[in-house]
């Protein structure tokens, strides 16, 4: 009865009433019902709340009226994202404040969690101990993701900082330290150095699946995480395709593996995971170079299995038999692809890719692939062994380009 009396009367105030509620926490339904006949601002404030509808304190009236409450978002200077909310519901969040927002009328508010945390608000960052400063201890970091809708499906990790203790040289395993992801699809787990790499983790339906993200490490290291939770609604346009753990938009980009780096990185033992890439209107087939590598006499930017501290060919196919051009144990596939730098272009295509140079026909000659295959996708797979025959490979950096309907293909 008391909220039908006042329908009316709130009007344009209600989003005003909700914030204080937000604040004070209780309006109870007694306190109302106890106020009835009373003006709506006496029931929510008391008699000495002053303002009325037409003389607010114009101090407050701005922020209600411009800043959209949990839906801006803003860049502190230390790099985080935040929500650009007002400073007392930032505070209340358990946000950390970054500097106004909105020209002043609202506060960069950036969450963080680190081990034993719960996390409630979009784009928290799971970060480490004593972040930003480095951790080298020993022991298991979980926080927990709950969603802050039903109706959210996936997560997004960006691993705006990620350096753990690197896989062991000889099978390139991730025996010290490890990022997993409970609760959701199972992701491959990985080690190293990883910043600016992503996933995309399945959240499931309903509001009952909780997702525990875990650093687990051991030995000493000097090791840095941050990595961005982004929840992302099922009917989302930012929303990856099913199954991909890796998702791309946009007609050209580039993709590699996990730790990847040509001086220092190790291929990652135990990798099973897809990589996909959006096909863009009016675009039928996609090409892939291996990445320039500036740092090597030989580019390792493509060096998946042989000894990579030798020049190495390229291998493709697969199937049982171990033979010295197939690809049996570490792989990347790319449908139907073919060498397209070449005269005469090959009749028939690959799949499977492997060796040290990137090529989709056996040789040592780099060459530009093309595959027509869609949806575009890259299927990755590494055993869990690398010695003896597997030395310093670094896995894969591509550069993809998709190419426009009338080209062929
Ligand atoms: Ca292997």
């Amino acid at each position: 009865m008391c909220q039908q009396q006042h329908k009316l009367s709130c009007g344009l105030n209600i989003r005003i009433v909700f914030k204080f509620v937000l604040f004070t926490f209780t309006i109870s339904q007694n306190s109302c019902k106890v106020q009835e006949g009373s003006s709506w601002k006496d029931i929510i404030f008391g008699s000495k709340w002053m303002p009325s509808v037409g003389a607010r304190d114009p101090r407050f009236l701005p922020i209600f009226s411009v800043v959209p409450v949990g839906t801006g978002t803003c860049t502190a200077s230390s790099g985080e994202q935040g929500n650009c909310i007002p400073q007392k519901e930032c505070l209340l969040r358990a946000g950390i404040p970054a500097g106004p927002c909105a020209g002043g009328y609202g506060l960069c508010c950036v969450f963080l969690q680190t081990c034993g945390g719960v996390i409630r608000e979009n784009s928290t960052y799971f970060v480490n101990p004593n972040h930003p400063d480095v951790y080298d201890g020993t022991g298991s970091c979980q926080v927990t993701v709950q969603k802050i809708h039903p109706d959210v499906c996936q997560l997004r990790l960006d691993l705006d900082m990620f350096s753990i203790a690197p896989p062991e040289a000889l099978n390139h395993v991730c025996n010290q330290d490890q990022l997993l992801v409970s609760g959701g699809t199972p992701i491959p787990t990985i080690c190293g150095a990883s910043a600016g790499d992503h996933m995309y983790i399945d959240a499931g339906l309903g509001q009952s699946n909780a997702i525990v993200l875990s650093v687990i490490t051991s030995g000493t290291f000097s090791r840095i995480w941050r990595i961005r939770v982004t929840q992302i609604h099922c009917g989302s346009l930012s929303r990856a395709d099913q199954g991909c753990l890796q998702y791309y938009t946009g007609i050209s980009g580039r993709v590699r593996s996990f730790n990847f780096n040509t001086v220092t990185g190790r291929q990652l033992s135990n990798q099973d995971y897809s990589i996909c890439i959006r096909a863009e209107r009016n675009f039928c087939s996609i090409q892939y170079n291996a990445c320039p590598d500036t740092e090597n006499n030989r580019s390792r930017s493509f060096t998946i299995s042989g000894n990579s501290n030798n020049p190495t060919g390229s291998m493709v196919g697969g199937g049982t038999q171990v033979t010295q051009n197939t690809c049996i144990n570490d792989w990347l596939l790319i449908g139907c692809m073919r060498s397209v730098d070449r005269i005469p272009p090959l009749a028939a295509c690959e799949d499977r890719v492997c060796g040290g140079t990137f090529s989709a026909e056996v040789g040592t000659i780099q060459r530009t692939v093309q595959s027509s295959v869609r949806p575009f996708r890259l299927y990755f797979h590494t055993d869990g062994v690398e010695a003896p025959t597997d030395i310093d490979n670094r896995g894969f950096c591509l550069d993809f380009v998709q190419q426009p309907c009338t080209n062929g293909f």
